[in-house]
């Protein structure tokens, strides 16, 4: 039997202090990249904004005082180090960081870079969760909306080589993995891999409702699963995990196939690799039979997902008795 097999890691990161510089980060994912062409990875994933603290709880009345946050290159001194690391080891990988455009626009990015150490893929989060404005009523600021740009790339999908396969890539940042639409979007290119990087607090920090603590998982994961399952794909989800000054992120990173399933996860909140085999030929599954778009996807029934942003009240049925 044919397999078009890849070799997949994770990298999770455990926490970055608001204090600890680039190079402190860097160092940590340079042995990470190692360990991952150890255990015969070809591609390594790394989490959202993983060069820094996650900086959006942090408010800044003016905006330019957060600009060391950004890259305005890549690579740059301080990231070099990733760049030659795929290189030495031949490994492509995943990079979340927050972007400053050469005329000043920011955004909440990820790339895909090469071994050559040539970006493939570039992405900028769209579902920006959080607010603009100090927000009083929360307990931790989460100012996404202050910080970065909506993206303006869209849900790009490129079929590139990585270890020695060509496989369509496509990239998802974050909250963007709880919305359907945007697995989608990527399935409808034919995705087979989806790298995605996370910073998700253990509790809701949005005072305005309860939500159980065990339930911050498994809503990840189910998105994750439910994502991957529904476009025939398979999802690297790499969190950065553990108490940044005194805020914590859960980890629970995994790697999940075309059915759904689990095959990696993390059992740490801290540095730790994931690895899988990834039988790219799964994919095939899903989109030859229940997930056949071509055969059975119905879009005339589907407006409202692109004419409609916010869910309208139905009409009011009543039994005949009580119509006026
Ligand atoms: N960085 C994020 O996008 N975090 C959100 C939190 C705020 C809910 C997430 O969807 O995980």
């Amino acid at each position: 039997m044919s397999q078009r097999l890849i070799t997949v890691a994770g990298a999770q990161l455990g926490p970055i202090q608001k204090a600890e510089g680039r190079d402190i980060a860097v160092g940590r994912m340079v042995r990470l990249m190692e360990r991952a062409h150890r255990h015969g990875a070809q591609v390594v994933v790394f989490p959202e904004l993983a060069l820094t603290t996650f900086f959006p709880r942090w408010y800044e009345e003016d905006i330019a005082n957060a600009d060391h946050w950004y890259e305005t290159a890549l690579p740059s001194n301080e990231t070099a180090p990733l760049f030659e690391a795929a290189r030495k080891y031949s490994i492509a990988f995943h990079l979340g960081y927050a972007e400053k455009t050469p005329d000043g626009r920011r955004f909440n990015t990820a790339v895909f870079v090469h071994p050559s150490g040539e970006i493939v893929l570039k992405y900028r989060k769209i579902h920006l969760p959080g607010h603009k404005d100090y927000d009083p009523v929360r307990q931790v600021q989460h100012l996404e909306k202050r910080y970065f740009e909506v993206g303006d790339l869209g849900f790009p999908v490129v079929r590139a080589p990585v270890g020695g396969q060509d496989v369509n890539i496509g990239m998802l940042i974050c909250n963007d993995r709880r919305w359907p639409e945007t697995w989608r979007v990527l399935g409808l290119q034919q995705v087979e891999l989806v790298m995605l990087g996370y910073n998700t607090p253990s509790i809701n920090q949005d005072r305005r409702g309860f939500e159980a603590h065990h339930l911050r998982v498994l809503h990840s994961h189910l998105s994750i699963q439910s994502g991957c399952y529904q476009n025939a794909c398979f999802g690297v989800g790499v969190a950065k995990g553990g108490v940044e000054d005194g805020h914590e992120l859960f980890g629970h990173s995994i790697i999940c196939n075309p059915q759904g399933e689990i095959m990696a996860q993390a059992t740490s909140w801290d540095d730790e690799l994931i690895v899988a085999d990834c039988d790219l030929d799964m994919c095939n599954l899903g989109r030859t039979t229940i997930f056949n778009f071509a055969a059975h996807r119905r879009p005339e029934a589907y407006g409202r997902i692109v004419e409609q942003v916010g869910s309208s009240e139905p009409p009011v049925w009543q039994p005949r008795g009580a119509r006026r």
